[in-house]
């Protein structure tokens, strides 16, 4: 029954129908479906389904725009944006790098973390390295997290942790994610971790401030 609802919450994503896809949302949440599984089944599934509708030969930019914007409407439905840090919980600074400008999986991240009480300083897409590095000495960040959909991206993800230890700040922890960078190595990135997903993303972090006020 759930799967059958899952697939009803795809589909209307993939019509770009917003309305119809927050109703799903709400509709599995209603039926206990944990927001993890949504985002997972529901959302990504949608998403990798759109693939080659992205590709320099068939491009539908109108297309893949409504469905982004019915990701994000559920996204928002699940992640309610504003609920108050709790005290003492660390501050992360995430961005999409110069040159990519997708932001569905931060905003995600992004959202996921909030849900869990931490601090998330969002610098949007197509970051410049050297704003992320600013904005982690402002914010005194615990640790900066890139997102990457595009592999030309993968060049400017080297350069955080340099750039951070120029700073005096090579004692903070970066993390990766996205499609394009889940599939290099943290080594390869010059990155701490790279997390399969937001929740693996989130667990890593938990267990990294976890240890940290131990
Ligand atoms: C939607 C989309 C777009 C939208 C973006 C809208 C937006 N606001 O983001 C638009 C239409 C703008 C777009 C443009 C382009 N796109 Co596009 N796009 C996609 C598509 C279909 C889905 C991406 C997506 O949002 N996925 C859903 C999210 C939720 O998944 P996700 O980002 O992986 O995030 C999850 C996790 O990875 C994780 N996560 C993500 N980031 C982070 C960060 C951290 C720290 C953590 C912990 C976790 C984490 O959290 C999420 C939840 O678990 C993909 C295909 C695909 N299957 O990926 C192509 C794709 C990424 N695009 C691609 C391309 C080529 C382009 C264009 C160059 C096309 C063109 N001809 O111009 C341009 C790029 C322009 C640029 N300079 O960036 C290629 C990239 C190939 C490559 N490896 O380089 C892909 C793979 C399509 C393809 N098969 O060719 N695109």
């Amino acid at each position: 029954m759930i799967n059958s609802e899952m697939n009803k919450l795809v589909e209307t994503l993939l019509q770009g129908d917003h309305a119809g896809a927050l109703a799903e949302a709400k509709r599995l949440r209603a039926a206990g479906v944990a927001p993890e599984r949504i985002v997972t089944e529901g959302m990504e599934a949608a998403m990798s389904r759109l693939d080659d509708k992205c590709t320099v030969e068939s491009f539908n930019l109108l297309e893949i725009m409504l469905v982004g914007r019915a990701v994000s409407a559920v996204a928002n439905e699940l992640y309610p944006e504003g609920m108050p840090p709790e005290q003492g919980r660390a501050t992360f600074v995430i961005a999409t790098l110069e040159g990519d400008v997708h932001d569905l999986g931060k905003n995600i991240t992004r959202m996921v973390l909030i849900g869990k009480g931490y601090r998330v300083v969002d610098l949007g897409k197509d970051c410049p390295v050297e704003n992320l590095v600013n904005a982690a000495q402002r914010e005194q960040a615990d640790a900066v997290l890139v997102s990457g959909l595009i592999s030309p991206v993968i060049a400017q993800v080297r350069k955080v942790r340099p750039a951070l230890a120029e700073r005096g700040l090579g004692g903070i922890k970066v993390v990766a994610g996205g499609a394009a960078l889940k599939q290099s190595s943290a080594e390869a990135l010059n990155v701490d971790y790279v997390a399969e997903t937001a929740f693996d993303g989130a667990r890593y972090l938990d267990e990294l401030m976890r240890r940290r006020h131990e």
